[in-house]
């Protein structure tokens, strides 16, 4: 049993913090924001932060001062201001692995120093990115050509989860500063059909694979990068091609030497990057290729400004802090458990996807640093399309539904792709819907519009549906950087209060292990010996009876 008059072993909701915010929530229910923007004209202005090119305002939650007041109380009473400090610190935060969660050296500058177990990680770092500069120029450039002398015109990055969603979301994020006479492609999927589909068009001579896994093990990296070499090796004839065709990313020397890549042909990172906190790493090769090194390192500039904000900007004016209190607040107290994250920006439609590894991944975990189950809500579900498309599907649930969905706003002053008024008619849909959300609209105005008084409930909007609205001048690879840090660092803060491992991923290894099993189970020769469920034993037997 755990000590609950410790309040070093006291559990998150027995905290006196924590209480008060349960008790508080009852005087919340009872506000409407209607209520809370009529008390006070300036809470549009007041409950706003601005940090590293991005406005976050806040002021659409369903809180007062009060409720943030507690919330900083429980960051404090949780030791947030530790935690940071360890992580910058390069401590072995990431318990469950034993290995310190230093993302943030990835975009230190060279003046930085970071230590992990004694070594400056930061000239490390530089070297990495310098040799990526130094292939990103070639290939950009011409230089570096195919076996036969073409010049590359495609890139294909073989990744999956981490070592996927950052460069995807990357690349169609930053596609306006991107190379135009290059094609950059992404494949993840085990599924065949992905491979095939993304090279059906492709030639050989002109494509450039990079392989990239952290491990060099994942089944469905290893065999789609199988598939690369077989393919590449049918257009090509030699197997002296490879060395020109394909390079890797990984941690693991060894496994990309076994695959037959030159370790020349390597770049490489370290086991204090987790995958879904990986993307400028060199994990995102592709990115630099697509966009060139230098708009590759205002990216970095973007996140390390954030990561400066985060970790020196006081509490009442953090963007990621106030972000990841919110979440807490709506998920833990206004029972929320959903976030729509709806960027109104076309390039940003990856974005959602890529936010839901870094949240969930890193979120979804039932038990404490101590092995305790939990007795609250942990990560919230993740999810989301891009504005305007959004509103003419799962809007009508999050205006009119019976759940409390939080939304994320995200828009852009400027337009990159200027198209008559088109860019104003999004961003006023972006304005609008907050509003509607925030507002609603009530039987008596409903009525009041002529509405037949059958209709009128149907008509009638609540409101009082919390959201924040992120708000940036334009998208650039720097505000991108600060975009992603943003919610990195409020993923840090969520699971630092909830006393998780934000950084382990034992689900996802889980997978890993279960599919190598049952993949032999399939392809064997002789019918198998099953000793799963019967469930699983009869799909498999049925599967094996069909495929052949
Ligand atoms: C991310 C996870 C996971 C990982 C993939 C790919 O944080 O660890 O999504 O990125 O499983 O792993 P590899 O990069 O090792 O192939």
């Amino acid at each position: 049993m755990r000590d609950s008059a410790s309040p070093e072993r006291q559990s998150l909701s027995e905290r006196p913090q924590w209480r008060s915010l349960a008790r508080h929530r009852g005087q919340i229910e009872r506000l409407h924001l209607r209520e809370l923007f009529a008390a006070d004209p300036s809470r549009g202005e007041r409950l706003a932060a601005e940090a590293a090119g991005l406005y976050l305002d806040y002021s659409k939650n369903r809180i007062t001062d009060e409720t943030l007041r507690l919330l900083l109380e429980l960051a404090e009473a949780c030791r947030l201001r530790d935690r940071i400090d360890a992580m910058f610190r390069g401590d072995r935060i990431n318990t469950t692995e034993r290995r310190a969660v230093l993302h943030a050296a990835l975009r230190a500058p060279p003046s930085e120093r970071i230590a992990v177990d004694g070594r400056d990680v930061v000239p490390d770092v530089h070297a990495v990115l310098d040799r990526m500069t130094a292939f990103a120029a070639r290939v950009r450039g011409g230089e570096w050509t195919g076996h036969s002398g073409r010049r590359i015109r495609n890139v294909i990055n073989i990744g999956i989860g981490g070592s996927d969603l950052g460069p995807v979301m990357a690349y169609e994020a930053l596609r306006h500063y991107s190379q135009r006479d290059m094609t950059f492609r992404f494949v993840s999927n085990v599924d065949g059909t992905d491979f095939s589909e993304n090279v059906r068009d492709l030639e050989p001579g002109e494509t450039l694979f990079i392989i990239c896994s952290k491990t060099f093990t994942t089944l469905e990296t290893l065999t789609n990068a199988r598939a690369a070499r077989a393919w590449c090796l049918r257009g090509l004839g030699d197997e002296k091609a490879v060395a020109r065709h394909f390079v890797a990313v990984s941690t693991n020397a060894d496994e990309v030497a076994k695959f037959g890549i030159d370790l020349d042909n390597m770049f490489g990172f370290w086991d204090w990057v987790g995958g879904r906190y990986s993307m400028e790493s060199a994990i995102g090769l592709s990115t630099m290729l697509a966009i060139g090194a230098e708009n590759f390192r205002a990216m970095l500039s973007g996140f390390y400004a954030m990561d400066e904000h985060f970790r020196s900007a006081p509490w009442t004016h953090n963007l990621p802090l106030l972000l990841g209190l919110l979440a807490i607040w709506n998920n833990d107290f206004l029972d929320a458990p959903t976030v729509a994250v709806l960027p109104y920006d076309q390039y940003l439609k990856r974005f959602p996807a890529y936010l839901q590894q870094l949240t969930m991944e890193s979120n979804g975990k039932h038990v404490t640093l101590d092995g305790e189950r939990v007795d609250y809500q942990t990560g919230p579900i993740y999810w989301g399309e891009p504005g305007t498309n959004g509103q003419h599907s799962f809007f009508q649930l999050i205006h009119q539904g019976t759940r409390l969905i939080a939304c994320d706003f995200i828009g852009f002053c400027q337009a990159l792709n200027p198209l008559g008024d088109q860019h104003d008619l999004l961003m006023a849909n972006l304005f609008a819907q907050s509003e509607a959300l925030a507002f609603g609209k009530t039987a008596g105005e409903v009525k009041a519009e002529g509405t037949p008084d059958d209709l009128v409930p149907h008509r009638t909007f609540e409101g009082n549906r919390p959201s924040n609205t992120i708000l940036g001048e334009r998208l650039t690879p720097h505000t991108l950087g600060a975009l992603v840090a943003l919610y990195e660092h409020s993923v840090f803060v969520q699971g630092a209060i909830w006393n998780i491992d934000s950084f382990d991923q034992w689900g996802v290894e889980l997978g890993k292990a279960l599919a190598k099993r049952t993949a032999a189970e399939i392809s064997s020769a002789i019918d198998p010996v099953l000793a799963h469920d019967s469930s699983t034993n009869a799909l498999i037997r049925r599967y094996r009876n069909l495929r052949k």
